[in-house]
């Protein structure tokens, strides 16, 4: 049984009410309520936190030390320019999986930039909501490698 943070950076509470043509049309509760019966498949349990605020998220990382055992992360633009986010991933040192909803690569060049993708396992782009399960199911593996 993993414990898993689920984190949700800035604008993202705003799915499925703008730009589905980009973001499409599932709102953060849909892929929540989706998450946790994946979770619940593979036997773990999420913790969601959406926020627009980079010292909550800060906040919320550095809180996952000794209480979860991996961290999905979707930071929202903070992904492009925040190295206080990429700081606290470094810090509690937990397997961390970078998600996008759309294709950060196939969009303007300074969505091409990631500065948390170096600290992360690793990063899925452009897949939609689904990409929140893939990571899920990634993150499980690969804790259940190290057990
Ligand atoms: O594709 C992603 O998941 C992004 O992380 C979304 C961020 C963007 O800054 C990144 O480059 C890529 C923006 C989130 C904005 O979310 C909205 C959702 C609905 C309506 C408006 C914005």
């Amino acid at each position: 049984m993993f414990s898993l943070l689920v984190l949700n950076g800035p604008n993202l509470n705003l799915l499925g009410t703008r730009e589905p043509e980009v973001y499409g049309y599932e709102t953060l509760d849909d892929i929540v309520t989706h998450l946790s019966k994946v979770a619940e498949e593979v036997g773990s349990t999420i913790t969601h936190r959406q926020s627009n605020h980079e010292g909550e998220l800060i906040d919320a990382i550095h809180a996952a030390r000794g209480v979860h055992d991996g961290i999905i992360i979707n930071p929202g633009a903070f992904t492009h320019y925040c190295y206080a986010l990429r700081d606290a991933i470094t810090a509690v040192n937990l397997p961390t999986i970078e998600v996008h909803l759309s294709n950060v690569h196939a969009r303007e060049a300074f969505r091409h930039h990631s500065v948390i993708a170096p600290v992360a396992l690793g990063q899925i782009t452009g897949l939609g909501s689904s990409g929140y399960e893939w990571a899920l199911r990634a993150l499980v593996r690969h804790l259940q490698k190290k057990r």
